[in-house]
């Protein structure tokens, strides 16, 4: 099978280290395409980098279906774009922070997310709102991190991420941690050897997730909401989208 990983954002080192944590957990028979858009935002850090990171990662979902990809990872913790690319694939397409909340919900009573930038607590408070895990998520912290921090050799953003953790272990009643950004992918088995309770990484949560699905020949449902989209022409900058 063959599974695109798409990381919203244009910093292709991103794009390089969460596609060796897929490839490290992959099954033999998946093939992992990993890429980055052509154009938008070098790291997502709010709305309007989430709004303006989704032209691109739908154009990689179209190349995705002419591709012949059984399914796709949105690679944000945003989760950007994820209902529109419902409508572009035939197959599955998974965020990485449903997929982590999901997993996450089933190995503890709760969890708590540690993310970057306080400014994207609220999207995450959102998304678990969205996924119907209030009930698990115990709290959303952010470590003021800059997201390309995490892409930084030698900066303390390691040191910085297990002293949030622990904080969320000690004081938010959450027996697991979902990391907040793509970008702690490769952080996830030293955390987890380090804390020794469940620490979820969504890139390779939602890997397995899709691979799962697949296997089970389970698709997107296209009866009504994600139907594809309605023909009809777009004009100016966008018109390369018009729904054909
Ligand atoms: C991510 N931003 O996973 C999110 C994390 C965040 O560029 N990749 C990004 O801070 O929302």
């Amino acid at each position: 099978m063959r599974i695109k990983l798409i990381n919203p954002n244009t910093t292709q080192g991103m794009t390089d280290a969460m596609a060796r944590c897929a490839r490290a957990v992959a099954s033999p028979g998946t093939e992992v395409m990993a890429v980055s858009p052509t154009m938008g935002p070098p790291s997502i850090e709010g709305h309007y980098d989430d709004a303006l990171a989704t032209p691109g990662l739908l154009m990689e979902v179209a190349r995705g279906e002419q591709e012949g990809c059984d399914a796709y990872v949105i690679a944000c913790f945003g989760d950007p774009g994820l209902y529109a690319a419902r409508e572009l694939a035939r197959g599955p397409v998974i965020g990485i922070a449903e997929a982590a909340m999901h997993a996450a919900s089933v190995l503890a009573p709760g969890f708590s997310v540690v993310t970057t930038l306080g400014r994207t607590r609220g999207l995450a408070w959102h998304l678990a709102q969205r996924y119907g895990m209030e009930r698990f998520c115990r709290n959303v912290r952010a470590t003021e991190l800059a997201v390309l921090e995490l892409e930084t050799p030698g900066s303390a953003a390691r040191a910085t991420i297990l002293e949030e953790c622990r904080r969320a272990l000690d004081e938010d009643g959450s027996e697991a941690i979902v990391l907040g950004c793509a970008g702690m992918a490769d952080l996830c088995a030293e955390l987890q050897d380090t804390l020794g309770v469940p620490v979820i990484d969504g890139v390779t949560a939602a890997l397995k997730w899709c691979e799962a699905l697949v296997t089970l020949k389970l698709n997107t449902a296209k009866r009504g909401e994600f139907a594809r989209p309605l023909a009809k022409r777009y004009v100016g900058e966008l018109a390369a989208f018009s729904p054909l």
